[in-house]
């Protein structure tokens, strides 16, 4: 999946990786038309803010076959390009006259300077992995493609990202199988080989996929793997915690510098923000396959967890 943000009228997501001001925003914006773009997959988080807004005209563009949602009253389209979809309802946007269409790109360029301040707040709370994570997302430019894997990690990404192209950011928002977000940095930068690439990813993850690195480097793909380790399968952790009891969770003595270097890959380990500032300052203009090791909190929350 890969979306947009660089549109004065984008305000980011509203399901997977939503933040409350965006919530709130919509709600008191109370929309007349709503198009919903590939909801199938976070038809949880979607169901829950439409309950509020059921006045509005509803229009789902998937990829998919239709869905059967808790709503009735709603328009389904399955298309082939969401692109496509996107910018023709941006270019048509963008060029309504309306004074009201103004006002609602200046709120939104506001509720975007409220949402940054209050987002780096909630880091400075943080641990490591989501300083790491804003650190990166924050610096990358627009020849940087950037994937991120299933876990805390993936959670902490998609809260601080804001993609400025279409095709800059892969997650998988369905089944997220723990290590597809190395294989999706492979496989896209075979693609796209003048760019950069970093994959965001977890100790866990690389145990379940990491050998594919081996291929990353056969290639000499241009990949920057960052591999927080936590020592544990950090988002099962995190649901154990309610209940105290930590079943299978831990991942002790594994050392992902070695295990890159086994491969004669370009390894670091870091322990904290400025190390990592300082290696990416090193590699920036390098265009080979690394493995950046950032070690982090075993219990650490990430960013924007419900319940
Ligand atoms: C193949 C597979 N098994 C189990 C899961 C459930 N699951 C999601 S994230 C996760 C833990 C991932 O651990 P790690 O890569 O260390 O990431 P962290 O949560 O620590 O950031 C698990 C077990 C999954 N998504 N895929
Ligand atoms: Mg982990």
């Amino acid at each position: 999946m890969s979306y947009i943000e660089d549109n004065s009228f984008s305000i980011g997501c509203v399901g997977m990786g939503a933040n409350e001001e965006n919530i709130d925003f919509i709600k008191k914006y109370k929309p007349q038309n709503i198009f919903c773009f590939g909801t199938s997959l976070s038809k949880k988080d979607f169901e829950s803010i439409y309950e509020e807004l059921q006045d509005a005209n509803l229009y789902i563009f998937s990829l998919e076959d239709n869905y059967s949602y808790k709503f009735t009253k709603y328009n389904y389209c399955k298309t082939q390009s969401i692109k496509f979809v996107v910018d023709y309802l941006c270019k048509n946007v963008l060029s309504a006259n309306d004074k009201t269409i103004y006002q609602l790109r200046d709120d939104i360029i506001e509720l975007k300077k409220i949402r940054e301040l209050k987002l780096k707040e909630r880091i400075k709370k943080s641990g490591l992995m989501a300083q790491s994570i804003y650190y990166i997302m924050r610096n990358v430019d627009m020849n940087t493609i950037v994937s991120a894997d299933a876990g805390n990690h993936y959670l902490d990404a998609i809260n601080c990202f804001t993609p400025r192209n279409y095709g800059t950011f892969y997650i998988d928002a369905g089944l997220a199988a723990m290590g597809n977000g190395i294989c999706t940095s492979i496989g896209v930068a075979v693609g796209e080989l003048d760019k950069h690439h970093i994959c965001i990813t977890g100790d866990g993850c690389m145990l379940m996929n990491g050998t594919s690195i081996y291929t990353a480097k056969k290639l000499n793909l241009p990949i920057v793997f960052v591999v927080f380790n936590n020592c544990s399968l950090g988002r099962v952790r995190i649901g154990q915690m309610k209940e105290k009891k930590f079943i299978g969770s831990d991942i002790f003595g594994c050392d992902f510098k070695r295990f890159g270097e086994s491969m004669n890959i370009d390894s670091y380990q870091v322990e904290n923000l400025s190390q990592l500032e300082q290696v990416f300052d090193l590699i920036k203009n390098k265009k080979e396959t690394i493995l950046i090791e950032v070690i982090c909190s075993h219990n650490e929350i990430p960013l924007g967890l419900k319940g």
